[in-house]
């Protein structure tokens, strides 16, 4: 047993003032440290420097660490430009990227809070990375592929890969997981087995959904610079489905759905009813061009998350926010603050079906410490002050155990 003592703790109720956690794997009482120090004489007794805030360790929902390498080589500004150099650049820039280079991602993720991500993963390169990071790792299997005469192949390589994410899951924190790339990337066919296999094995299951414009003239139009691109690369000048029947194939089954910027409100409405969430990445949208997701709208729970170095300049949780706070500039700043901190702590926890995220009895010891620069002067205000002066955060814990 531990304690844990922090002038600040973010609790589902709100901030507590002057308490303690006392902690094994899991939370196990959360009082004052003199009541805690007398009920478990024998814990080992951690305080944090002045005007520290305990939070629930973060949850970036969705990260494409197998493109951590590039730089320069992706087209920002617009979808399709950017599509274009995922083409060009793609077996390149996954070539580049080593395990070092996915190892100091993960650290980079570690450093500002980051407990447990979601790693969207197109050919299996990052298993190893993710077996051994000590974060807890929901390890999305993507499925992709459009011409029907590839399906099953494609889809037997994506059934390997499920088996090999299964047998690390048992000695890591790999829990495995299948991501649908998108409406346009995927055959009706492959897209129905995989939501089926998802729900037969209770697998976490995600999709790109209605990042771009681009993306919504092919599938309601066949029309625009996706059918370019199709026709150039693919020989083909019609989708493979639609919205509405994309939609539709996830209906049993509670989805978290990345981007939906392009979505429109009988569509989120749709959503909403039928139980899914989505991933709302702030920074990727502005740098691909694709609009922003009017979160103040949304009447579904969503996450927020930093995407991959594809579409980010960093995998750091604490730029993502602030980034989120400027692009939202209409949503007033406080309120605006305290709903970034619940989509990536309680909200994304409940999205993903994990037992952390909460700063409650019963839940996995996963803690993100941040330091301030001063004692705040307003209770009220410790949202928005955690966002702004934290870089990195000064200690974290996983499962009860220090890693930072
Ligand atoms: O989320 C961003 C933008 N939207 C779609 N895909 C990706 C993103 N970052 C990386 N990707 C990957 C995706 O997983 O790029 C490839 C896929 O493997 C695109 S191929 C059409
Ligand atoms: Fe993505």
């Amino acid at each position: 047993m531990k304690i844990i003592s922090a002038d600040f703790i973010y609790t589902p109720n709100g901030f507590l003032e002057n308490k303690a956690v006392a902690f094994t794997d899991t939370i196990r009482y959360i009082d004052t440290l003199e009541v805690l120090q007398k009920k478990y004489p024998e814990a080992k007794t951690i305080k944090n420097k002045p005007n520290s805030v305990l939070f629930p360790g973060f949850i970036n929902t969705h990260v494409h660490l197998e493109f951590s390498s590039n730089r320069t080589s992706l087209k920002y500004g617009s979808f399709m430009p950017w599509l274009d150099t995922v083409i060009e650049h793609r077996e390149e820039l996954v070539g580049a990227c080593d395990n070092d280079v996915m190892r100091t991602e993960c650290e980079a993720m570690l450093s500002s809070g980051i407990s447990t991500f979601g790693a969207i993963s197109s050919f299996g390169n990052e298993l190893e990375v993710c077996e051994k990071t000590p974060q807890r790792v929901v390890f999305y299997n993507e499925l992709i592929g459009s011409n029907a005469q590839y399906a099953d192949m494609l889809y037997n390589d994506f059934l390997e890969r499920i088996k090999a994410s299964e047998a690390c899951a048992k000695e890591s924190k790999i829990i495995p997981a299948i991501a649908i790339h998108s409406p346009y990337s995927v055959h009706p066919v492959i897209l129905q087995k995989s939501v089926t296999l998802a729900k037969q094995n209770n697998y976490p299951l995600s999709a790109h959904f209605l990042e771009s414009q681009a993306e919504r003239q092919w599938l309601e139009n066949a029309e625009g610079d996706l059918k370019l691109f199709f026709e150039k690369y693919f020989k083909t000048s019609t989708p493979v489905t639609n919205i509405q029947e994309f939609m539709y194939a996830f209906d049993t089954y509670p989805t978290h759905f990345t981007h939906c910027v392009q979505a429109n409100q009988v569509e989120l409405d749709y959503l909403a009813q039928m139980g899914h969430s989505v991933a709302h990445c702030p920074r990727s949208n502005r740098y691909l061009g694709c609009g922003r997701l009017a979160i103040e709208n949304l009447n579904l729970p969503y996450s927020i998350a930093t995407d991959g170095l594809s579409s980010n300049d960093s995998l750091n949780m604490f730029d993502e926010l602030r980034a989120a706070l400027l692009l939202h500039n209409d949503i007033p700043i406080q309120e605006l603050a305290s709903r970034l901190l619940k989509s990536i702590t309680s909200d994304a926890a409940d999205i993903l079906g994990l037992h952390c995220g909460r700063i409650e009895v019963g839940k996995l010891a996963d803690f993100a410490i941040i330091t301030l620069p001063e004692a705040p002067k307003r209770v009220d205000e410790l949202a928005l002050w955690s966002i702004l002066y934290t870089k990195k955060v000064s200690s974290l814990y996983i499962n009860g155990v220090k890693e930072r």
